[in-house]
């Protein structure tokens, strides 16, 4: 099942359920006003298939705009957790090469805090690239959804946006490298209830559009991934707490060349199967 966020042609920002025939179910007459209530009910899946019914504002989408699918859940990282991604940091590093052949063994995982809301944007939004960077990439990634009890509650689609020469330079400098203006894109849809085996059949597909020409694509499965979903969440909630939830990327499987940079104007487009689309224009912020 996937929802959204979404704003009506009044404003309002609504939860929405897609619909068979690709049209949104708004969910505000039946009580649904917020993700977080949602996410947090035992049984999201269950509580949905009970109030959809064909009684409830039906939208298309051309009439509504997609929200990114954050309110007050903090947006954390894992790294290193695809041999890909361990081999392009390494190489991309000097000094501290070792430090992500390490992490990448290690019991702990790489975690580190990525954004709050207003750092986040979503399809159709442009995505920054620092004017201080000389080497920006996408990172397409899987983001796992957690309630505030730490349970993974679904599934979405994510973009890592990072300034590999900063990160490279020296490790200290990984904050400002994966945090500053429009550096994480999200959604725009929630898929809920998706079991880890399922997901992790799924396809995650990255294209890069240059003035209309493709000048990168790559694909990777989530099955990649190093490490398990409930590790990685086991640790994000490990000695801290989430009263409004969390959503965590769980790495790249996905690093264009050596060499290749993003531009201003470029279309990043990322397809996980099982979920959908993001789709994001690039600026220099
Ligand atoms: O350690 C650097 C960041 C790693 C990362 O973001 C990834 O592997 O996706
Ligand atoms: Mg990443």
């Amino acid at each position: 099942m996937n929802v959204c966020r979404f704003q009506d042609q009044d404003g309002a920002v609504r939860i929405g359920l897609m619909n068979d025939d690709s049209t949104l179910l708004d969910l505000t007459p039946a009580g649904i006003t917020g993700l977080h209530a949602l996410l947090e009910s035992d049984d999201p899946c269950g509580q949905l298939n009970q109030i959809a019914s064909p009684g409830l504002p039906r939208l298309a989408l051309s009439q509504v705009r997609l929200c990114a699918p954050v309110e007050r859940q903090e947006v954390w990282a894992a790294g290193v957790t695809y041999l890909r991604s361990k081999r392009a940091r390494m190489e991309e590093s000097g000094f501290s090469a070792t430090a992500y052949d390490r992490v990448y063994a290690a019991e702990r995982p790489e975690l580190f805090f990525k954004a709050l809301a207003e750092k986040v944007v979503t399809t159709g939004e442009a995505v920054g690239i620092r004017r201080d960077a000389r080497w920006s990439v996408p990172e397409p990634e899987l983001a796992l959804v957690l309630n505030s009890r730490g349970r993974i509650v679904g599934h979405t689609i994510g973009n890592d946006m990072s300034s590999r020469d900063l990160e490279g330079e020296n490790l200290l400098y990984l904050p400002q490298a994966k945090v500053y203006e429009r550096s994480c894109a999200l959604g725009p849809w929630l898929n809920l209830g998706a079991a880890e085996s399922a997901a992790r059949a799924w396809t995650i597909r990255l294209a890069i559009r240059r003035q209309g020409q493709c000048v990168f694509t790559g694909q990777t499965s989530v099955g990649q991934i190093k490490r398990g979903f409930e590790e990685l969440a086991g640790f994000l909630f490990r000695c801290q707490r989430f009263p409004h939830g969390a959503l965590l990327l769980t790495g790249t499987g996905i690093v264009p060349p050596e060499g290749f940079t993003l531009q201003a104007q470029d279309v990043v487009e990322i397809e996980i199967s099982g979920i959908g689309r993001l789709q994001n224009p690039v600026v220099v912020v």
